[in-house]
């Protein structure tokens, strides 16, 4: 791991242009990771970029330095056509924009030019480094990967993450699969680069991004996966500062009204298969709408159910996205079963105890059905033959019952003057939520191509030269001197 750590800190250090990609959905520890890093780096004057697909959820909008991540991205998308020149030479070059495509008009000097003399290329990227934090498959940075794959192979990434599942993309891979959380495996790297540098690195903010990854991960020291090291390394970030107070209250003790309401509704809708030892619940869009949460208030909930659910030993939540999706998170009560396997009958993965997957489809019955039948299978087989009664399902609470839970659930947690202040704010809360709903992708492409023919308007005097043309630029102090303008036809000297 030190050699690794050594690698890294190398490659950091002699790249100048970082790009820092946390996992989508973002959680305290993707989130923690990448801004602590983007504190560090900002501190050795690099050029550091933090992009995130989706939305930074309400949980974590007190971390600091949220506001430097951007939601959308353009790695210098250059495409560049290539016009062999060799045989004939140039006499006019120009431009026509048209709605959907653009000509590109070039005029040999004598007879043609023809299509075995053009190539295509990508321009290069103005990222020289590429780092992923807690990411265990590059699918899992949703439309940046999807839209930009080809940099990820001109880029060397280099991959930190403790997810068991991880697919070792990475030109340097430092996956730790003991670490509780991103973060934690990051306070050695980010302590011995503060020696290689003789800089001061780590300061409060750092630290209380770092402790965020490990107690969102571990559910603030419940969950199977804190070790002593956690321990240690929060006790270590408590000494530089971190404000654990400050991540508690935010992250488990603030619950809107509208996340309880959905909570509820999820409790009393659980299904269990007790023979198979499988517990799971739906959460619908008609579960969001009606209840007014948000897709990100989910988080949280399958590990309370699972500690509502004694004798379990599956317990799986599958929540229908806003994106077309049906997301499944699933946790693991007994150490012989591996959830990351089990995700990965649906294209998923994560840790032993705790793993989720992803199904394109809009279907939630479906979806329930087959991925309940896999689930049933999987667990029928492992624990052998048992009677036909197994198939049915039963609602395991009355709506009474999952009051009574709900209750016991937050009665210490939260106060009644809390949730008539969570009341009061409500409201606005829904406001802004739906103006900052991301932009259409495809509205995005129609927007930028008329900026594109808005600008061209600017015009440049026909039948000048293309050397007169760029002097001009060049000495109005224009900084794009070799932007073509739209309709205008360039002329080429010998
Ligand atoms: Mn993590």
């Amino acid at each position: 791991m030190e050699k690794i750590r050594q690698q890294i800190i190398d490659l950091i250090l002699s790249s100048q242009h970082i790009l820092l990609m946390p996992s989508a959905p973002a959680d305290g520890d993707s989130l923690g990771s990448a801004l602590a890093l983007y504190l560090a780096f900002k501190k050795l004057h690099k050029d550091v970029t933090v992009v995130s697909a989706e939305l930074v959820p309400d949980a974590f909008q007190f971390l600091p330095t949220t506001n430097v991540i951007n939601h959308e991205f353009t790695p210098g998308n250059d495409f560049i056509v290539t016009l062999d020149c060799e045989k004939n030479k140039i006499d006019s070059l120009k431009t026509k924009i048209e709605p959907n495509k653009v000509n590109i008009i070039i005029t040999a000097k004598k007879g043609q030019f023809s299509a075995d003399e053009v190539s295509f290329s990508h321009g290069p990227s103005k990222y020289d480094l590429i780092i992923t934090v807690d990411t265990g498959d590059l699918s899992q940075l949703g439309r940046f990967y999807e839209d930009n794959t080809q940099l990820f192979t001109q880029i060397p990434v280099i991959n930190i993450d403790h997810h068991a599942s991880n697919g070792q993309f990475g030109k340097i891979n430092y996956v730790d699969i003991m670490a509780s959380a991103t973060t934690e495996i990051l306070i050695p790297l980010i302590e011995e680069m503060e020696k290689k540098t003789s800089t001061k690195l780590m300061d409060e903010d750092i630290a209380t991004l770092l402790l965020a990854g490990i107690i969102t991960d571990t559910g603030s020291f419940q969950n199977a996966n804190t070790t002593p090291k956690s321990f240690a390394a929060s006790a270590h970030l408590v000494k530089y500062g971190a404000r654990q107070q400050e991540i508690i209250q935010h992250v488990f003790k603030t619950k809107r009204l509208s996340m309880l309401r959905l909570w509820g509704r999820i409790l009393s809708n659980i299904k269990v298969d007790q023979k198979n030892h499988f517990v799971w619940a739906t959460i619908s869009r008609k579960d969001f709408d009606e209840t007014g949460a948000k897709d990100d208030e989910t988080g949280g909930i399958i590990d309370e159910l699972m500690t509502n659910a004694p004798g379990t030993e599956v317990v799986l939540i599958l929540k229908h996205r806003n994106d077309g999706y049906i997301s499944g998170s699933l946790r693991t009560l007994n150490p012989s079963i591996d959830a990351s396997m089990v995700a990965e009958m649906f294209g998923g993965g994560g840790h032993v105890q705790a793993a989720g997957f992803k199904i394109k489809s809009n279907d939630l019955a479906a979806t329930e059905h087959m991925v309940v039948e896999k689930i049933r299978a999987y667990q029928k087989k492992r624990l052998g033959p048992n009677d036909e009664e197994s198939n049915q399902e039963q609602q395991m609470t009355t709506p009474m019952q999952a009051k009574a839970m709900l209750e016991k659930m937050f009665v210490p947690k939260l106060s009644a003057n809390e949730v008539e202040k969570n009341t009061d704010t409500k409201p606005e809360k829904i406001i802004a939520e739906k103006q900052t709903v991301p932009p259409n992708p495809k509205e995005e492409t129609q927007k930028s191509t008329k900026q594109t023919s808005g600008k061209s308007t600017r015009a440049s005097t026909e039948e000048e030269t293309f050397t007169d043309v760029i002097m001009r630029k060049a000495t109005s102090g224009e900084t794009d001197i070799f932007k073509l303008d739209e309709g205008v036809t360039y002329k080429f000297e010998d």
